[in-house]
């Protein structure tokens, strides 16, 4: 199609670009981190991210779009991590995790960058690491033995079998937005306390997704969920705009 035309020549013409959505300390508003997301600007109009990036994956794009994401993410990350201790957050395709070598080209692009391990949090989904074994399992434990940590991302959207997380290699629950019910949904927010209670008994760090509203924000923090993301404290933003909340 012409919107695959259009992908593949969306890196060399400079139409890609990262927006970056904080993510917050639930019980005190402050920034611990950033997601990165891509953002396409395509014939004057921004194509969602739900569009091209089933088609990169499809396409195959996604590998090297995911690199030049993951060298963006990286420069930010160099200059949040050493002044605020923010870390970013980056999306990564299973295409681009089961590559030879991922976990080398990961660090090389810190080091260029000049972060830590530390300023670099991965995103991969909950699927991605079942349906993985070694190869991926490895590359994982690598990035961790160097302070990169591994996130599951949308948790509680696919099988969401609470014992496979022990076994996992990762650090950090994302709950779904799904999980994050309107305030009055007793039934809903006892399931999410009970995955915060075994998050916190597993030693991962939890970030409840798509926080809307005060009420959300209230209950989580009950729960004693330590951080949130969503478009109470800000949607997804230019790094420019990132720079003046962190430095008002
Ligand atoms: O940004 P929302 O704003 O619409 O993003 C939608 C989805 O696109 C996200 O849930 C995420 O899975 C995917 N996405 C966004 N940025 C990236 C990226 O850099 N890499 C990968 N693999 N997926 C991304
Ligand atoms: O799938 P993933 O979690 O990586 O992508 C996050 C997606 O969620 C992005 O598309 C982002 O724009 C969107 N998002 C971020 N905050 C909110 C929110 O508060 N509500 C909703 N509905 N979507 C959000
Ligand atoms: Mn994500
Ligand atoms: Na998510």
């Amino acid at each position: 199609s012409t919107l695959a035309g259009g992908l593949r020549n969306a890196l060399d013409r400079g139409e890609l670009e990262l927006h970056f959505q904080p993510v917050v300390e639930l019980a005190t508003g402050r920034i611990v981190a950033a997601e990165a997301l891509l953002r396409w600007r395509y014939g004057g109009e921004q194509v969602p991210p739900v569009q091209f990036v089933p088609l990169a994956e499809q396409t195959g794009l996604i590998v090297p779009i995911g690199w030049w994401a993951m060298r963006e993410a990286c420069a930010q990350a160099a200059r949040w991590f050493s002044r605020h201790g923010v870390a970013v957050t980056v999306n990564v395709s299973a295409h681009q995790l089961r590559e030879e070598g991922f976990a080398e080209g990961v660090l090389d692009t810190l080091s260029a960058a000049g972060a830590p391990g530390e300023a670099l949090i991965i995103e991969v989904t909950e699927s991605v690491l079942i349906t993985d074994a070694g190869s991926t399992r490895a590359a994982l434990e690598r990035l961790r033995s160097e302070g990169v940590r591994v996130a599951v991302d949308d948790f509680g959207t696919g099988y969401s079998s609470l014992s496979y997380l022990m076994s996992l290699p990762v650090d950090v629950l994302k709950l779904d937005r799904a999980f994050v019910a309107p305030e009055h949904e007793h039934r809903q927010y006892a399931i999410t306390g009970a995955v915060l209670q075994l998050a916190a008994v597993l030693d991962l760090v939890t970030i409840a997704e798509g926080v809307e509203g005060d009420g959300q924000a209230r209950a989580l923090t009950r729960l004693k969920c330590p951080l949130a993301q969503g478009y109470l404290y800000s949607p997804p933003v230019p790094a420019p705009i990132i720079d003046a909340l962190l430095d008002p």
